[in-house]
This record gives C-alpha cells, structure tokens and sequence, in this order.
C-alpha cells in the first residue's frame, strides 16, 4: 500500500463538500490504492456542522480513509498539504453587485494563499473551485510565490462536462463517444464552449449539428447552465461541481485518456494570445502528474472573439483586485 497523502478541502462543512469528501475517501480521485488524510477546513460559525461531517465520514468506515483533521485555522488546514481543493467562500448575497462579491473574496483567498505558501508541500497541487473561481486562483497565486509555478489552477471541468452531456443528448450517443471539447477562459457567462475541434463517435462534431443550434442554443445553454440548476433546484450545482472537480484532480494527477483532452482554467503563458499570466482556461492533456496546453489548433474569426471577450472580462477582474496581486 502507498503512504497516505494530505488533501485538504476547505469550505468542508458545505453543500459541495458533502459529496467532495465522501468521493476523495472512497477512492474516485487519487484511485483504489492510494490512503488519503482529509483535512477539513472551515470558518468558526461552522465547525459545529463539519463536526457532523467527520462522524459521517468515520461512519463509513472507508478502509482509504487514514485520518481526518477538521480545523478553523488555516495553518493546520494546509500543513503539508499535497492537494488542497478551495471550496469555501462567500456565496453572493442578495443586491451584491460582482465586484462586491469579488472584494470578499479575494480576502479569503489571500489569506488562505498565504497559508498555503507557508504551509503546503511546495508541490502541492491547487484546484479553486469557490467563486469567482479563475480570479480567486489568481489572487491565491499571488500569495503563494513558494509554490510550483503552474500548481494553482482553477475548474471549468464542470462546463466542460455539461458541454459534453449537451452535446450527447443532441447527437443521441453516450457521453463516452464524445472527445475534445473545450471551454475557453473564465468560469462565468463569457466562457466560451467551443466544439470545432470536437469528435462524436470519431466524426466531427459540427457536420452532425447545425450551425444554429451550436451558435443560439448549445453555447448560451452550457454559459447559463449554473442559473438553470438555482432555478430548478433553488440551490446551485452541488453533486455536480464535486464530481467535476474530482475529475479536474484525478484526470491532473493520473493522466487524461490518450486521444482526448480536458479544460482546465490554468496561468497563461500566453497562449492562443491570452494575456499572460490570467487564470484562462484551456484544453489541455495531462501525464505524469503534468498538464499541457493542447497548441496549433486552428482559431477560426468566430472563435477569437468568443476567447478575447471572456480574457477580457478576465483582464477587468485582474484589474479589480490588483492592489491584492
Ligand atoms: P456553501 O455555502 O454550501 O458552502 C461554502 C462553505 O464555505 C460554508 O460552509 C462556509 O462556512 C465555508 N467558508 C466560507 N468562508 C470560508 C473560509 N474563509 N475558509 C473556509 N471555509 C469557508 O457553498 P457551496 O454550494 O459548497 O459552493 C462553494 C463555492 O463553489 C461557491 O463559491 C460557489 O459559487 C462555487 N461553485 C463553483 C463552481 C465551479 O464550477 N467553479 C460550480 C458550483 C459552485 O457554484
């Protein structure tokens, strides 16, 4: 049997938690033979319910599950930390605008950088999930300077499986036949789901679909997909947003299939003319415990102005909070 490795996943005692930290015990992300030590992060008003988790976790009896630690301070939370998956943050308020919501958070993600700097294995791999996700990654890299370059990533593998799932339902195949699909830039209503490159039982997706059910249904569909679930469900995406980022992690850490790609929101390198240095995201393969962007893909005009509008959006957030950078 492997050595235990330390996950810790903060915002522990919340919706998306609940599935995260039952998942990462039982095995879906570091796989069946590979011990975990969960450390649970959360805010004071809280610990009481995360309490509740961690007996519910200890019930389980996962035989993965070596230890759990649940912590309100973040240098406990963080220590030698080989993932940390950043859960918690405030969730929007009732009249608060972006930019509101975007200050509150980009405290809590330079504190916990910090943490994360003094604290975590300097390898550590970082997936922000809490949103604004792509700017809370950047603000969290700013603060972090010790560990690896590239590490501190944030998920749109959520849009890049309800793209997916679209578009099989579309072209009646199971989600399996679909591959290379891309979600480009940020985690909001800018992303841009691009399917030009994209094979659907190994033919190209854009002879099987029209032009105008791409353009006017698939893309503002998977752009507004979050709003459609608080609508039904009166609560956002939980299962789900855990799901995918169990993937983000397994597919980083254990390798993407060959022949296919994923989306992950990573630093540019400038790229695809993305301005450097902004957490886009892009289609990438991984192997080895690496990731690299997937280069040389044709861009056609359509798609360069989907791409420049959400890194531009990108760019104003950037902006928004560069006295925290
Ligand atoms: P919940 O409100 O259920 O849980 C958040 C938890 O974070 C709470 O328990 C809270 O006490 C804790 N928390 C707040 N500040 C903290 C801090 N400084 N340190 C540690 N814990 C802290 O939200 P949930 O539904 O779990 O969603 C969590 C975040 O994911 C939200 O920001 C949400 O917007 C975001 N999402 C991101 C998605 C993505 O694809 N990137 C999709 C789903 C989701 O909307």
């Amino acid at each position: 049997m492997k050595a235990p490795v330390r996950v810790t996943v903060t915002g522990a005692a919340g919706n998306i938690s609940y599935s995260i930290l039952f998942r990462i015990a039982a095995g879906n992300m570091l796989g069946p033979d590979q011990p975990v030590i969960l450390q649970c992060l959360e805010i004071p008003p809280a610990m009481g319910a995360l309490n509740g988790v961690v007996m519910e976790l200890n019930d389980c009896a996962f035989p993965l599950l070596h230890d759990i630690v649940a912590t309100d301070d973040a240098n406990v939370g963080f220590k030698d930390a080989d993932f940390a998956l950043l859960v918690g943050a405030m969730p929007r308020k009732k009249g608060m605008l972006r930019k509101d919501l975007l200050t509150a958070n980009s405290k809590i993600f330079s504190a916990q950088g910090k943490a994360i700097n003094d604290n975590a294995k300097e390898d550590c791999r970082v997936l922000v999930v809490g949103n604004p996700a792509n700017t809370n990654a950047l603000i969290t890299m700013a603060n972090a300077p010790k560990i690896k370059h590239g590490n501190i990533t944030a998920m749109t593998r959520l849009d890049h499986n309800r793209a997916i799932s679209q578009l099989a339902d579309k072209t009646g195949v199971a989600s399996t036949d679909i591959k290379k699909m891309t979600i480009w830039g940020n985690h909001s209503a800018t992303q841009y789901p691009d399917i030009s490159q994209t094979t659907v039982d190994g033919k190209d997706a854009t002879t099987l679909v029209d032009t105008d059910w791409y353009r006017d249904d698939f893309i503002p569909k998977v752009q507004q997909r979050g709003a459609a679930i608080i609508e039904a469900r009166g609560a956002s995406s939980a299962a789900s947003a855990a799901s995918a980022a169990i993937d983000h992690m397994r597919d980083w850490a254990l390798g993407t299939a060959e022949g296919d790609w994923v989306s992950m929101a990573i630093p540019s390198d400038g790229s695809y003319g993305v301005p450097e240095g902004l957490i886009y995201s892009y289609p990438v393969t991984c192997s080895g415990g690496e990731y690299s962007i997937v280069q040389d893909l044709p861009i056609d005009e359509f798609s360069r102005e989907r791409m420049d509008a959400t890194a531009n959006e990108l760019s104003e957030e950037q902006d928004d909070v560069k006295d925290l950078l």
